[in-house]
């Protein structure tokens, strides 16, 4: 008996199994590059860079984590408000990073000293303003909190470069905490606060949102080439457990 060779038909919507498999494939290949206490001490690089912001205790550490697949890449801190220094993790193949994520400090911890605090929102409001490559933003918030006037602020602060082509998602993390209703009650306004950036529902606890969030940031830091250019590096390439560099782009 011969089997009937039908070939399987590649799937094309932006939701389909292998996009998923390249997107969390992608995340996992996350690793530590460098620590900048202060922003001239970061590097100057080409790759797109997606800063990871939001108050201290939001769930930030826990969603990189959970992203990347891995246990302990972001500190998941027992003090709050400790880390005051702009981590930032390679993405990509060995020697073939296509992106970063930049981890920001968490804001809004009650027990730091004012002084630190206004330090920290100047440094960060600095880079959200000023980093060349930044590309995309995450934010995220605890859904039962909402908004907080320190996102606000930030939110502000990158206003003008979002109507620019800047990326913004907002995750509203620990939505286990959350019945359907408050979650989608809590989703529609947070959408209508986010002027131009998504919002989305996330749980590192129930693994909710980590497929689509992976493959928005994928799909941020891969944008379609524009007709006419080389397109040496397939962005759907079948098993292939990590993607090919965009050209021009290096550590
Ligand atoms: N129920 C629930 N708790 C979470 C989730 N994500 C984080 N947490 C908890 O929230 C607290 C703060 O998380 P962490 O990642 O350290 O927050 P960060 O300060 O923003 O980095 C910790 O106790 C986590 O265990 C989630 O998806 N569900
Ligand atoms: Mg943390």
């Amino acid at each position: 008996m011969t089997q009937p060779s039908t070939p399987p038909i590649a799937p094309s919507d932006s939701t389909s199994p292998s996009d998923t498999k390249i997107a969390s494939g992608w995340m996992h290949t996350a690793r530590f590059l460098t620590t900048a206490p202060q922003l001239e001490h970061l590097p100057a690089l080409q790759v797109p860079e997606i800063a990871f912001v939001g108050r201290s205790n939001a769930g930030k550490s826990t969603c990189i984590n959970t992203l990347t697949q891995q246990k302990r890449l972001a500190f998941a801190s027992k003090t709050p408000g400790r880390t005051q220094s702009i981590n930032l993790f390679a993405l990509g193949k060995h020697n073939l990073t296509d992106a970063v994520l930049a981890d920001l400090p968490g804001y809004g911890y009650a027990a730091v000293p004012k002084e630190a605090k206004l330090r920290w929102q100047r440094v960060m409001a600095n880079y959200l303003r000023t980093r060349p490559n930044l590309m995309g933003v995450v934010m995220m918030c605890d859904p039962r909190l909402g908004l907080t006037e320190l996102d606000e602020i930030l939110l502000d602060v990158i206003r003008e470069r979002v109507a620019d082509g800047l990326k913004l998602l907002l995750l509203l993390t620990k939505a286990d905490k959350l019945t359907r209703t408050e979650g989608q009650k809590v989703l529609s306004i947070t959408q209508l606060q986010c002027g131009g950036g998504e919002a989305m529902l996330f749980s590192a606890l129930k693994k909710q949102g980590v497929d689509e969030v992976s493959q928005r940031l994928w799909q941020w830091a891969h944008p379609p080439v524009p007709l006419g250019q080389d397109t040496s590096a397939p962005s759907t390439a079948d098993e292939a457990p990590a993607p090919v560099a965009p050209p021009g782009h290096s550590a």
